[in-house]
């Protein structure tokens, strides 16, 4: 891969490095993404009838089963050469901050030590009513099972369409981004919000924005280095080619 100069230049001199990550970092790791035409998970359901709090207010017990068995598969899942390369970046650069909208763990089973995870974890599960985690609960029939403290039923940790981010999580990612020198943003389709405004957020303060995506995504045109293909390949290769 021919990076150009000047990306070189603000990545081995960088102070602060930022990664925003997508569902498309963990694609190779046979995990679905979302907006994908034909394999993605809202080309086959509706976001509205699955992962808003009002669905699951309707409908409990088909939402803990979908997030059951989507759980399964990302147990079932491991981490690829685009989740480990980040994990070495964060070894090689002064300041590293890796915010995730993937709520599937694997920057963490990667290595990763520090990750911000701006929707959640599916791995986690929490009470629908005070929303505090609950990490286990007595054997039951009852789907979905009910907090052992409060009885409202337990729910994934993961934000739904409507709800607001975990506050500490979004803080500690717009102020990286507003420190960072350099952000790449990877596998994301940068249509969700509040989460697609932390790349505009860097580069107004001054960083440079690197994309690395197979296809176009509405930040491609703005961004200052667009690197086109799957980041399984990209980001060792950027790695590589920057911290031999
Ligand atoms: C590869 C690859 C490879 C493939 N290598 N790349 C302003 C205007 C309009 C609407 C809103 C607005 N502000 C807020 C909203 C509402 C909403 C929103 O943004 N809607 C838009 C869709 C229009 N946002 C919210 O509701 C958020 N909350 C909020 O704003 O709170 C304040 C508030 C409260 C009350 C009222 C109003 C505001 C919460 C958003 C929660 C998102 N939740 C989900 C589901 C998580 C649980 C689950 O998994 O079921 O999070 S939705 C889904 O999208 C998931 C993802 O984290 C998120 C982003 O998706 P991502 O990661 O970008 O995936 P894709 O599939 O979209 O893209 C994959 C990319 O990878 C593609 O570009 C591929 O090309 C690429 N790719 N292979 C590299 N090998």
């Amino acid at each position: 891969m021919k990076l150009p100069r000047p990306l070189v230049e603000r990545l081995t001199g960088a102070r602060h490095v930022m990664a925003l990550t997508g569902a498309g970092i963990s694609a190779e790791s046979g995990l679905a993404t979302y907006r994908d035409p034909q394999t993605g998970l809202w080309a086959r359901f509706l976001p509205q009838e699955l992962a808003t709090p009002e669905a699951f207010h309707r409908q409990p017990r088909l939402i803990w089963e979908w997030y059951a068995s989507r759980r399964q598969l990302v147990e079932r899942a491991e981490p690829n050469g685009g989740h480990r390369a980040l994990a070495a970046m964060e070894q090689r650069v002064p300041q590293f901050t890796l915010a995730t909208q993937n709520i599937d763990g694997l920057h963490q089973r990667a290595g990763s030590r520090r990750v911000i995870e701006l929707h959640g974890n599916i791995t986690r599960t929490r009470c629908s009513g005070a929303g505090h985690f609950v990490d286990s609960w007595p054997a039951t029939d009852e789907v979905p099972p009910r907090c052992p403290q409060c009885g409202e039923p337990l729910r994934p940790d993961v934000v739904w369409f409507g709800e607001m981010l975990p506050p500490a999580a979004w803080e500690a990612a717009a102020d990286a981004a507003q420190d960072c020198d350099v952000c790449l943003v990877i596998g994301t389709s940068a249509v969700v919000r509040p989460a697609a405004l932390l790349p505009e957020l860097a580069q107004h303060a001054g960083a440079m924005l690197v994309e690395i995506n197979p296809e176009p995504t509405p930040l491609t045109a703005r961004a200052d280095v667009a690197l086109t293909g799957p980041a399984g390949t990209m980001l060792p290769e950027l790695v590589r080619a920057l911290w031999p």
